[in-house]
């Protein structure tokens, strides 16, 4: 992209995700798993999840989240391998570091996802997909992966970038396509848009881009909250959040409303473990560690409540904490009245560079659990 006769105010971002990228390394450092279909996660026999799977598992229809049994069903003869999340957090560290060489503004997601502005680096011809281009040839040279890039004017737009070309993807989308390209674009494709949003907007009708953009502010605002502008504004290409550096989570969080008012303490802490292992499993993926525990119930009558519990260190191992959950649930009202949401969360992030993982244990303990 190159802005030399475009709007001086126009932002050049690429956003890079690695492919597969779990998955890819497992097959870098094991010859034998070369172009098969490899799984990485928990195991098949159990109720483990899939974590990732190489492109050639996903042929056969298995994605991320999806449980082990079910990608075995799928695929038989596809390699199970365990994470070995020690391994991607170097990588990790690896990229960042070589997206340290293109700019100092450059904003970590994930362990393999990052924005970088890279409006004021020099060479490369002003083109950010030269820039993209550079960067991806780097990360192969030096870690042997292959990542996609996305090349747009905003966030919003580079992130779908990087995923319309997949795998070894290097996307543009010029500031001449953007609202176009958006207004083709299907609800479910938005970043930012889940199930439950894109399930309301069909449910409204709104199916593309475009039906989006015919609805006015306050209708979007009633139907859709303090989002409504947000989606106002990405359905014309506009979104003017910026990169910003190191972005510091505070927090990670994941609640579950029931389809019927659950009640008694055992269901209770089923529902809680597995909460607590998505959540533990989030904040791994983040890179973070955190210092507090936070249980969040909502009552049946939408009283709402948080119990939490600070530790004096980063907490270093999900061994322990249901039983926290279960101390903390102690002080609630849950043997007198029904639950209809159950959250867990965790805060006080801060990179966990002296963490100890404990995955091998995580995965275990989700094979064990009731996560489906
Ligand atoms: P993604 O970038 O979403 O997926 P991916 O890199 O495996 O594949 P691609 O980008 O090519 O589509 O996630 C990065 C890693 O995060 C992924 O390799 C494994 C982990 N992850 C989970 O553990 N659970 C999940 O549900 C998802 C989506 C990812
Ligand atoms: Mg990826």
């Amino acid at each position: 992209m190159s802005t030399s006769n475009a709007d001086p105010h126009l932002r050049k971002i690429i956003h890079i995700d690695m492919d597969a990228f779990f998955a890819a390394v497992e097959q870098r450092d094991n010859p034998h798993y070369q172009d098969k279909p490899i799984i990485v996660g928990g195991p098949p026999n159990s109720r483990g999840v899939v974590a990732t799977c190489s492109y050639q598992a996903r042929k056969f229809g298995i994605h991320s989240a999806m449980p082990s049994s079910q990608a075995y069903r799928l695929c038989p003869l596809a390699i199970f391998v365990r994470p070995r999340f020690d391994v991607y957090k170097q990588v990790s560290a690896q990229i960042r570091e070589i997206f340290a060489g293109f700019t100092t503004l450059f904003e970590p997601v994930s362990l393999d996802e990052a924005y970088l502005d890279v409006t004021d680096v020099d060479g490369y011809k002003g083109s950010a997909t030269l820039i993209a281009q550079a960067i991806k040839q780097r990360i192969h040279t030096h870690t042997g992966l292959i990542a996609s890039a996305g090349v747009s004017y905003n966030k919003f737009l580079a992130k779908i970038a990087s995923d319309m070309d997949k795998p070894d993807g290097l996307y543009l989308i010029s500031p001449e396509e953007g609202e176009a390209f958006v207004e083709n674009l299907e609800i479910g494709k938005f970043h930012g848009i889940g199930r439950a949003t894109e399930k309301k907007m069909h449910d409204l009708e709104i199916y593309t881009g475009q039906d989006l953009k015919a609805l006015p502010l306050p209708v979007l605002e009633q139907y859709f909250g303090k989002s409504g502008k947000y989606y106002y504004h990405i359905s014309r290409g506009i979104d003017h959040r910026p990169v910003v550096n190191a972005r510091i989570s505070k927090s990670v969080s994941v609640e579950n409303t029931f389809a019927r008012d659950i009640q008694g303490h055992e269901p209770i802490m089923q529902t809680l473990t597995k909460l607590l292992d998505e959540a533990w499993l989030k904040l791994q993926a983040k890179g973070m560690a955190a210092r507090t525990l936070t249980l969040k119930i909502k009552y049946h009558d939408f009283e709402q409540i948080t119990r939490s519990r600070t530790f004096s260190s980063q907490i270093t191992q999900l061994h322990g904490l249901t039983e926290v959950m279960a101390e903390l649930l102690c002080d609630t009202r849950v043997t007198d009245k029904k639950v209809r949401l159950l959250g867990v969360g965790f805060s006080g992030l801060q990179p966990n560079a002296d963490v100890v993982f404990q995955q091998l244990d995580l995965f275990e303990r989700i094979a064990k659990s009731s996560l489906r």
